[in-house]
């Protein structure tokens, strides 16, 4: 009854925030005249600021300036890429297999950039695949998705990736509770409770080319949301917020939401790595894909992985702690002192916030509230610091601004609301255009935010921008977090979907030994043609190899002929191009897959297969000089 009636009252207060959403508030009012100027940056200067957004189901992360909002790149993870031809070239192709063979979608949502001490370092940026469950590194010296790696006994890779204070492992947790791929996949669904298992994946990440998993964490049907490390003293530590503990498998005859809390669980990984040390995990047999980019021969390398280290913590009471947290936790955030953990219960009335000081105490005085699946449950007031009241409605995530302050974004209620962690009164709300989701402050999940800026990314655009049919753009939203009061100094759209973002200060990653070129003396691809002279066809049975160059402004070969119906040709194309910003171009005819860009000194391979007797003329397609429009060739094919 008492279920009824809070469906009912939580149905309500969804349609009165949708429906007020739709319609247009004239919100441009509220936008201060010295706005602009915040924002403004001039043409030729630089922004302060890189902000890294997830791609959400576009699978990609593209890069923003701060606070100007200008998009600078996208760049490919999880997805296929027709622009840059990745997820197309032979040399790419191996990056987006996993253990269900070439998955060239998926559903990013976390961006995390790596850190040292705990402060952002500008090494590498890693983000989620949610759907076939991957974690992904970028190298910000080239931009490129360098690394891949699957995980197994996992499903819903949405509590992921978020690092240790030195980027030593990023740990993943799984939304999914599914059967492990350790076990005939043929179950029925509804011995889910005495079935299905949770798993977190601790994977070792500080060294690029050889992430792999150190260990898993094998737990009752939990489904995790979000996590976050500790750092200073809660370093060792994780916290990640748990749904579903009613363990529902459907929510047609359960309400995944009917119990009054849910959890956010304290995993102290430190000691799980004791155990690891101490032989207490057992290997397991599984299949994994790992993938990784290789920089001298400019080509990507799968293998399959068979074998993970599994944790059993059920029998083990000194690693996993439940910490008691009202309704449907999402955001699990630790703020940069480390000492308070935040939960955000989407349907709760309060922000929790946790006390790590006063978690030590509990589980030293055994403070406990019973067991949930075999893991201690903690006194909810034991280790309560307090709780923020009345701070509006669907409380999702938060960050901190290193002054003192949280930041909480509001998705029934459309708002950010700032408190004091401290005191946790509330000092400011503004309103958010419309339903934010993640918000996010340069920093500030981190032991150094860099404040400055808050960013909103919000799921309902509606009135923002000028209409484009029944999608509308993303709206992403800029407030300036300087002063007493936050200020709404900008919208830009961005590429769907985004969640979370990161952002660092321009000169971290401008000034990180950045690549202007591949340097072709060092160019070790199989199939590489440093000089026009070496330009060459080569036939082998029925395949052809052509070692193509092209530079300023011309390709060569330019003149192909001798490919037959029937044929597998290559096309390695390297740019002998030394020098920033060149690439080239290569599209053919009626070839039916992509493009290929390439970059000054690389090597990139566009596989065709012709089909049919025809002249199929070639061409540049990146503007590289005057003589762009010159750079063109013909490719004859011939009979079988
Ligand atoms: S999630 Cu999208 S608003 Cu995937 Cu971090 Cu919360
Ligand atoms: Cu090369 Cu246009």
């Amino acid at each position: 009854m008492k279920n009824q009636f809070l469906k009912v009252f939580f149905a309500i207060i969804m349609a009165v925030a949708f429906f007020s959403s739709c319609k247009p508030k004239n919100s441009g009012d509220l936008v201060s005249g010295d706005a602009a100027k915040k924002v403004y940056v001039a043409p030729g200067k630089y922004d302060e600021f890189y902000n890294f957004v997830s791609g959400g189901f576009s699978g990609q992360l593209s890069i923003y300036g701060l606070p100007s909002g200008r998009l600078f790149k996208v760049i490919p993870v999880f997805s296929q890429d027709p622009e840059n031809g990745w997820g197309y070239s032979e040399e790419t192709k191996p990056m987006l297999n996993t253990s269900h063979g070439f998955v060239p979608w998926d559903d990013a949502h976390h961006p995390e950039l790596s850190q040292t001490n705990g402060e952002v370092d500008g090494r590498w940026c890693f983000i989620n695949g949610n759907n076939t469950p991957r974690v992904a590194r970028i190298n910000l010296k080239t931009f490129k998705t360098t690394e891949i790696l699957e995980l197994p006994n996992s499903a819903g890779n949405h509590s992921s990736p978020y690092v240790t204070e030195n980027s030593e492992y990023l740990v993943a947790g799984t939304r999914f509770s599914v059967p492990g791929d350790y076990e005939n996949g043929d179950i029925p669904i509804n011995t889910y409770k005495q079935n299905f298992k949770t798993h977190i994946s601790f994977v070792k990440a500080d060294k690029e080319g050889e992430m792999d998993i150190a260990f898993q964490l094998r737990l009752p049907g939990v489904d995790f949301d979000k996590a976050h490390g500790g750092k200073g003293p809660s370093n060792g530590w994780f916290f990640f917020s748990c749904y579903n503990t009613e363990q529902a498998n459907t929510l047609l005859e359960v309400n995944a939401s009917q119990k009054d809390k849910d959890f956010i669980m304290a995993v102290n990984w430190k000691k799980a790595e004791e155990y690891i040390k101490a032989g207490k995990g057992k290997k397991e047999k599984v299949r994994y894909a790992h993938n990784i980019w290789d920089e001298k021969t400019h080509t990507g390398k799968s293998e399959i992985k068979t074998e993970v280290l599994v944790l059993d913590v059920k029998n083990l009471k000194d690693i996993c702690y439940m910490m008691p947290c009202p309704k449907s936790p999402h955001g699990c955030d630790v703020d940069p002192t480390g000492e308070y953990i935040v939960g955000s219960g989407k349907l709760a009335a309060v922000i929790p916030v946790f006390s790590f000081g006063k978690l030590q105490k509990a589980i030293a005085a055994k403070q406990f509230d019973g067991e949930y699946e075999g893991i201690p449950v903690l006194k909810y007031e034991a280790v309560l610091h307090g709780e923020v009241k009345k701070p509006g409605l669907g409380p999702l995530h938060t960050e901190f601004d290193g002054k003192g302050n949280a930041y909480t974004s509001m998705f029934v209620s459309s708002e950010v609301v700032k408190w004091d962690i401290k005191t946790l009164a509330i000092l400011d709300r503004v309103p958010t255009y419309y339903s934010v989701g993640h918000l996010m402050i340069p920093g500030g999940d981190t032991r150094k935010p860099f404040g400055k800026y808050m960013v909103a990314y919000n799921k309902i655009t509606k009135d923002r921008y000028l209409p484009t049919g029944p999608e509308l753009t993303q709206s992403a939203q800029l407030y300036d977090i300087t002063g007493d009061k936050m200020q709404l100094i900008l919208d830009f759209p961005t590429i769907g979907e985004p969640h979370y973002a990161q952002a660092a200060p321009a000169d971290l990653i401008r000034n990180n030994g950045q690549l202007k070129f591949y340097k072709i003396e060092d160019n070790q691809h199989p199939f590489v043609t440093k000089g026009e002279k070496e330009s060459k066809v080569v036939r082998k049975g029925n395949r052809v190899d052509v070692y193509m160059t092209c530079v300023r402004s011309h390709f060569s070969p330019d003149n192909i002929e001798g490919i037959k119906v029937g044929d597998e040709v290559y096309f390695h194309v390297t740019n002998l191009e030394q020098d920033w910003d060149v690439p080239h171009g290569f599209a053919i005819k009626g070839a039916n897959n992509s493009e290929l860009l390439i970059m000054p000194g690389e090597t990139a391979t566009l596989k065709w297969l012709p089909t049919e007797v025809r002249i199929s003329p070639f061409y540049c397609t990146d503007f590289c000089s005057a003589l762009h429009q010159e750079m063109q060739g013909y490719l004859r094919v011939s009979p079988a």
